[in-house]
């Protein structure tokens, strides 16, 4: 895995010069197919992450709610399940059909947390010590945006953003934050990792990106 960190950091100008260079190439530069992933490609912006599980993994949601919290990894497991089937789809052009995903709905953690008046999005953190997301309050709300535990019915593991990813289904999946440790409710959507290289902060599959409909391939 060595490299990849700096392959990431050196994707950042093709992604500056638009839309061409992002279907063109494949900016986030690591395509390494993942061993058994069916398809899906193992995509990191630092060289290692460290592994976080049962005993020590947790879920911070602060910002602009009443009741700030700290979730364990049983907390979340305690918590009504829903599980998706979706299409997953890079902005790169890779596609993985029918990837069932399961976890804990955000709009049910935000609830707990009770989202103050004036609060209008969401930032995402992660335990990678890099990459960020964001969605506005009213997308973080949809059904079909989950704080996911599993994906192709199994524990997800740490190649794929284990145990805790995001996972917003209508959305290119560089919204779907890997190894998530933070949510923080705040007043004003504030560009992710990628979207501050040039990616669309709303990031609807098929609608984004320059692209009037999905890619095939
Ligand atoms: N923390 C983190 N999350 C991330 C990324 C990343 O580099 N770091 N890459 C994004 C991109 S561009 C994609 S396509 C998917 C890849 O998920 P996978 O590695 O499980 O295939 O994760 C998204 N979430
Ligand atoms: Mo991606």
């Amino acid at each position: 895995m060595l490299g990849l960190g700096a392959a990431g950091i050196a994707a950042g100008p093709y992604l500056q010069r638009g839309v061409e260079a992002v279907t063109s190439k494949d900016p986030t530069g690591l395509a390494d197919l993942l061993p058994g992933g069916g398809g899906f490609r193992y995509y990191s912006v630092v060289a290692s992450v460290p592994e976080r599980g049962p005993a020590n993994y947790t879920l911070t949601v602060d910002g602009l709610v009443d009741r700030p919290g700290t979730y364990r990894l049983a907390d979340l497991m305690a918590m009504e399940q829903t599980r998706i089937v979706h299409d997953v789809q890079c902005v790169t052009g890779w596609r993985v059909p029918s990837t069932p995903f399961e976890g804990v709905r955000l709009s049910r953690l935000l609830e707990a947390a009770g989202v103050k008046d004036g609060a209008a999005a969401v930032r995402f953190t992660c335990f990678d010590g890099a990459y960020t997301e964001s969605l506005t309050l009213d997308q973080a709300r949809r059904d079909d945006v989950l704080v996911a535990l599993r994906m192709q019915d199994r524990s997800i593991g740490h190649a794929h953003g284990g145990p805790v990813r995001l996972y917003v289904a209508p959305m290119y999946f560089y919204k779907s934050a890997k190894w998530l440790s933070g949510i923080t409710v705040t007043s004003s959507v504030k560009p992710g990792y990628w979207e501050d290289y040039g990616y669309d902060v709303d990031a609807w599959v098929g609608r984004s990106n320059g692209r009037d409909d999905a890619p095939t391939s």
